[in-house]
C-alpha cells in the first residue's frame, strides 16, 4: 500500500484526520508514538501508510518548527494579532506583547487593525502604518464594511495561521468573513456559552478554498513571555538598525549614557509608544526574574 505525506488538521478519540493529496485520511497512530511519549499535534506533518482508499495509520512525523501549547498544535506561520480600534479599547502594550510572544516562537505577526467602520478619523490607519515602516504586515479592517478583507486573505494564502487578541475584538467575524463555509460562533454571548461547557476542545485547522489553513480558536490564549529581559531588545526589530550606536555594546535602551535607540526615539525615527511598550514590558521580566529568586 502507498506511502503519503500529509498534515494533521483534526484530531479526536484516537483518530487523526490527515489532508493528503488523496483527500482526507483517517488515520490511528502507531504504538510508537506513545512508547516514545510524542503527542500528535494539528499542524504536524505526518508521513503515513494507507491501508484504503479512506483510511491508513501515522509512521511518523516530520521535525516540527513551532509548537504551542495552548492551544495545541504544530508549525505555524502566522498569528494575525487583531484589535480594534474602539469597543474594546486598543491596548498598545499588549499588542506588542503578541508581536513579542510570534517573533520568540517563530511565527511571523501580522497586525490586524478591526472595526475601523466605527471611528472617522484616520486613527487606525495612523497605527497601520506604524507597523508597515518597521517591516510588519498590517491592515485595518471592517467585517462590517469588508474593508481590507481581502487583503488579509492575501497574507492567509498558503499559511497556517491562527487569529489572536483580545475577547470582543472581531476574530471569529473575520474568519468567518474569510469564506462564507466556514460558520464560527460570534458575539459575547456565545463565547461565555463556551467557556461554561466543561468538555474537551479539539482543535481544527479550518482549510481555505484559496489556499492555507486558519486555526479554529485563538492563539496566546496563556501569555506569559518566556524570554530573559535582555534578549527582548531584539524582538523590537525597529531597534536593530539603531543599537550599534549606542555607547555600550551591552546597552538595554533603558536609561544607559549614550544610547542611540534613546536618541532615535526623541528625534521620532522610533514610535513613540513602541518604546513605551518595550520598557513596559522589559519591567515585567524584570519582575518575574526577581520572583524566580
Ligand atoms: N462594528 C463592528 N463590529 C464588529 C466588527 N467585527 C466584529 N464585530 C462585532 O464585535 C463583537 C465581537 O466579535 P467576535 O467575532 O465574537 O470577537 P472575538 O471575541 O474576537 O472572536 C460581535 O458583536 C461582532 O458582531 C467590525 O468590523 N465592526
Ligand atoms: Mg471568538
Ligand atoms: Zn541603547
Amino acid at each position: 500500500m502507498t506511502r503519503v505525506v500529509g498534515k494533521i488538521v483534526g484530531g479526536i478519540a484516537g483518530f487523526y484526520y490527515v489532508a493528503t493529496e488523496h483527500g482526507i485520511i483517517e488515520c490511528r497512530a502507531r504504538g510508537k508514538f506513545r512508547k516514545d511519549n510524542v503527542t500528535l499535534l494539528v499542524g504536524d506533518i505526518a508521513e503515513i501508510q494507507m491501508i484504503n482508499d479512506r483510511e491508513g495509520y501515522i509512521l511518523n512525523i516530520l521535525p516540527r518548527k513551532n509548537k504551542l501549547t495552548r492551544p495545541p498544535v504544530a508549525n505555524v506561520d502566522q498569528a494575525i494579532i487583531v484589535f480594534a480600534i474602539i469597543r474594546p479599547e486598543l491596548n498598545r502594550i499588549l499588542l506588542d506583547k503578541m508581536i513579542v510572544l510570534a517573533e520568540s516562537n517563530d511565527i511571523e505577526p501580522v497586525v490586524c487593525i478591526n472595526k475601523v467602520d466605527l471611528k472617522e478619523d484616520k486613527e487606525a490607519f495612523d497605527l497601520v502604518s506604524v507597523y508597515q515602516k518597521i517591516g510588519y504586515k498590517a491592515v485595518a479592517t471592517s467585517t462590517v464594511t469588508k474593508e481590507g478583507i481581502d487583503e488579509l486573505k492575501s497574507y492567509l494564502k498558503d499559511k497556517v495561521s491562527f487569529f489572536a487578541g483580545p475577547s470582543g475584538v472581531g476574530k471569529s467575524s473575520l474568519i468567518n468573513s474569510i469564506q462564507s463555509n466556514i460558520k464560527l460562533k460570534t458575539g459575547e454571548v456565545s463565547e461565555k456559552l463556551l467557556r461554561g461547557k466543561h468538555t474537551t476542545r479539539s482543535v481544527e485547522l479550518l482549510s481555505l478554498d484559496f489556499g492555507g489553513y486558519v486555526l479554529d480558536t485563538p492563539g496566546f490564549t496563556a501569555l506569559t513571555l518566556d524570554i530573559e529581559k535582555q534578549d527582548l531588545r531584539y524582538y523590537f526589530r525597529e531597534f536593530l538598525e539603531f543599537q550599534g550606536g549606542c555607547k555600550f555594546s551591552s546597552c538595554l535602551h533603558i536609561q544607559e549614557p549614550g544610547c542611540n535607540v534613546i536618541k532615535a526615539v526623541e528625534e521620532g525615527l522610533i514610535d513613540k509608544n513602541r518604546y513605551v511598550s518595550y520598557i513596559s514590558l522589559f519591567k515585567e521580566l524584570k519582575e518575574k526574574e526577581k520572583r524566580r529568586y
